[in-house]
């Protein structure tokens, strides 16, 4: 047994009600099957950004990417959001309902970069858009930018193929900074009022200062590159 069958084993026992050996084994493998579905759709997908930035640096003499990462979810996350939906937390009701369990994030170097490696994803004709969030276009209200993709894209395994949604996030690397700050110190964390009112002003003010700062980049560059 490999370390992720370990991880995998760990955050199962967790997850499930009583479960004799037999059962939790089986539950095992099938949760195994799926996770490993997820981690190839990843796979997928970060293959498909490695061409494009290949191709832009040819075409344009620099890559638009700075670094790509892909996760799956936890199954202490995957249960939490089920929950929170009041949705059964099973593995059939994991494939049927979260979107997110696969999640590739593409740091780019400025905002233009972001809608173009989007056309160019989806303009490829194995990959469905599921859904849109420009979070770019329209920041939430603490300031958070990224563009957001759901994609569902085919697997090709020994004897089937399946589709699989993976979560795309394009932002550039003054978006990354933000969002990483501020998942470490605030998101989805039970702090108190007070703190909570002291600090959104001051995020918000944060999350300004990045986007002008991607806007100026946006404009020097567009000064140095004419297409
Ligand atoms: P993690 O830890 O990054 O995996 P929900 O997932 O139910 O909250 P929804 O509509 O499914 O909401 O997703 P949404 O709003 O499109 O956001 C999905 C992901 O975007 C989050 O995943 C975060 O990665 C990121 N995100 C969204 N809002 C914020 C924010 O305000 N701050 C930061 N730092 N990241 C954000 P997860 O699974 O919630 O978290």
């Amino acid at each position: 047994m490999d370390n992720k069958d370990r991880k995998l084993k760990r955050q199962l026992i967790k997850f499930i009600d009583e479960k004799s050996p037999e059962e939790f084994e089986s539950l095992f493998e099938n949760a195994n099957r799926i996770m490993s579905y997820y981690r190839c759709a990843n796979l997928e997908i970060e293959t498909k950004f490695k061409v494009l930035n290949e191709q832009f640096s040819l075409r344009k003499e620099r890559n638009p990417i700075e670094s790509i990462k892909t996760r799956v979810k936890s199954f202490e996350s995957i249960q939490e959001k089920l929950s929170r939906r009041n949705l059964p937390v099973t593995l059939s009701s994991i494939e049927e309902n979260l979107s997110d369990v696969a999640g590739v994030r593409v740091i780019c170097s400025f905002t233009d970069d972001v809608y173009t490696l989007a056309r160019a994803l989806l303009n490829q004709d194995d990959i469905k858009l599921i859904e849109q969030k420009d979070y770019i276009k329209n920041p939430k209200p603490n300031g958070y930018r990224s563009l957001h993709l759901i994609v569902e894209i085919p697997i090709f395994l020994c004897d089937e193929k399946k589709f699989i949604r993976v979560e795309v996030q394009l932002r550039t690397i003054a978006m990354e900074l933000w969002a990483n700050l501020e998942h470490r110190m605030r998101y989805k964390k039970n702090l108190d009022e007070e703190i909570l009112s002291k600090t959104s002003d001051a995020l918000l003010e944060c999350a300004e200062i990045s986007a002008g700062l991607d806007k100026k980049m946006q404009e020097i560059r567009n000064i140095i590159e004419v297409d």
